[in-house]
């Protein structure tokens, strides 16, 4: 196989990140680049009520959609509202972070009102002005969670990937869902692990993307990233330890991206084959050239419609070099998770929805018709896939 030139490109990427958790997974991301020698120069913080001056220390630029108020509630009717008469002001900011032709714009946002508000104009303001459809990186939330919750997820997946006319934006969905592992653990164990998690993921699959591979066989780059996560619909991102705390390692990638993916969606394997956009980042892993080159071949054969970008890379950090697999995969099969998460919302909260679809500026274009089969359509759709 002909190797490619591999151009580590300068690094620019700009976050925009929407509510508590959206925010918290920014300044993450954010902290956690900066420790791997990329320092991030734009980042746009948006919540309610006052910063936080850690945070603050964080973001470059912040916007409280209404400083009076700690936050809705979870309650989008009241945040669609005020988030929507934040309109300019968030333009004037957004206009200043945005990067250039050739750096990554993403956003980081979970299931709050105001994070969901504030999430549908920013999406609104960036097409609408700026002609750009972004990657959002959404944090699902776990099925007890608050029905509001599912709700504001529902309605942001509907306008951004399932309506008639959908905004475009890709949605790579991250979990708070306990995975088998986890069942026995509380929630807030589960929930506080996930905000490290997914930040470090992210946070090196960026890396990855931007440095120097290890292999010039599996030299997936910049644009390869870039591309993977602008492919339009619902993708994944998985975050993966290679070794156990004994300190063995499983080196099956296929198995551990596939499981990953499977606990994530849902879905089955024959499905995830399908996925049309694959970027794997393999971190840390010393190991023998015959070896990498049989697990590569063996993911690269796994996926029908597209061959996954890989790159074997070191990270920079200090104390621990631990082996990693982080990937994104995304154009996946409609997932039965999302359809869970819209159950969910739709079960517990038909009337509200209706009422609240009532006032909803954002929604008010909304075909109520369609709303209301929209789960039996999604399921019908499914139904192809199972
Ligand atoms: N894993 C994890 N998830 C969190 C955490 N905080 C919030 N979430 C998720 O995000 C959802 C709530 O979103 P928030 O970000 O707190 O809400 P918000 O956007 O600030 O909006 P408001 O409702 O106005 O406060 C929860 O239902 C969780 O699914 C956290 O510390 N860890
Ligand atoms: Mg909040």
């Amino acid at each position: 196989m002909l190797a490619r030139l591999h151009l580590v490109r300068q690094f620019e990427l700009s976050i925009i990140s929407c509510g508590d958790a959206g925010m918290e997974l920014g300044a993450s991301i954010i902290t956690l680049l900066k420790s791997l020698g990329k320092e991030m120069h734009k980042s746009l913080g948006i919540n309610s009520g006052r910063i936080d001056p850690d945070l603050d220390k964080v973001f470059k630029k912040y916007v409280s959609i209404d400083p009076d108020t700690g936050g809705f509630a979870h309650d989008l009717t009241s945040a669609t509202a005020i988030a929507g008469s934040s309109y300019e002001t968030l333009n004037k900011s957004i206009g200043g972070i945005l990067p250039s032709k050739n750096g990554i714009l993403m956003i980081t946002v979970g299931g709050g009102g105001t994070g969901i508000a504030s999430a549908m104009v920013v999406l609104k303001i960036l097409r609408e002005i700026y002609q750009q459809t972004p990657p959002v990186f959404l944090l699902l939330p776990e099925v007890f969670e608050n029905s509001r919750v599912h709700y504001n997820v529902s309605q942001f997946l509907y306008h951004t990937v399932y309506s008639n006319n959908p905004i475009g934006n890709p949605v790579i969905v991250i979990d708070n869902k306990a995975t088998e592992g986890e069942y026995k653990e509380p929630f807030d164990v589960v929930a506080k692990r996930r905000m490290e998690i997914i930040p470090k993921a992210i946070a090196n699959l960026l890396y990855s993307a931007f440095t120097k591979p290890r292999y010039e066989e599996y030299n997936a780059e910049f644009r390869d990233f870039s591309e993977v996560i602008h492919t339009s619909g619902i993708g994944v991102l998985v975050a993966k330890d290679l070794e156990n705390d004994q300190g063995e390692l499983n080196l099956r990638f296929d198995d551990i991206l596939f499981d990953s993916i499977t606990e994530i969606t849902s879905l089955p394997r024959e499905k995830i084959a399908e996925a049309r956009k694959v970027f794997i980042s393999i971190l840390n892993v010393d190991m023998q050239q015959f070896q990498f080159t049989v697990e590569a071949k063996k993911i690269k054969a796994l996926f029908k419609d597209t061959s996954p970008y890989l790159i074997f890379a070191d990270s920079e950090e200090e104390e621990s070099k631990r082996p990693t697999l982080n990937a994104i995969v995304t154009g996946l099969p409609l997932p039965p998770r999302v359809i869970q998460i819209m159950k969910i919302a739709r079960e517990s909260r038909k009337d509200m929805i209706f009422k609240e679809m009532e006032g909803l500026e954002v929604v008010s274009n909304l075909d109520t018709e369609r709303v209301a089969t929209l789960e039996e359509e999604i399921e019908n759709s499914y139904l192809k896939y199972s």
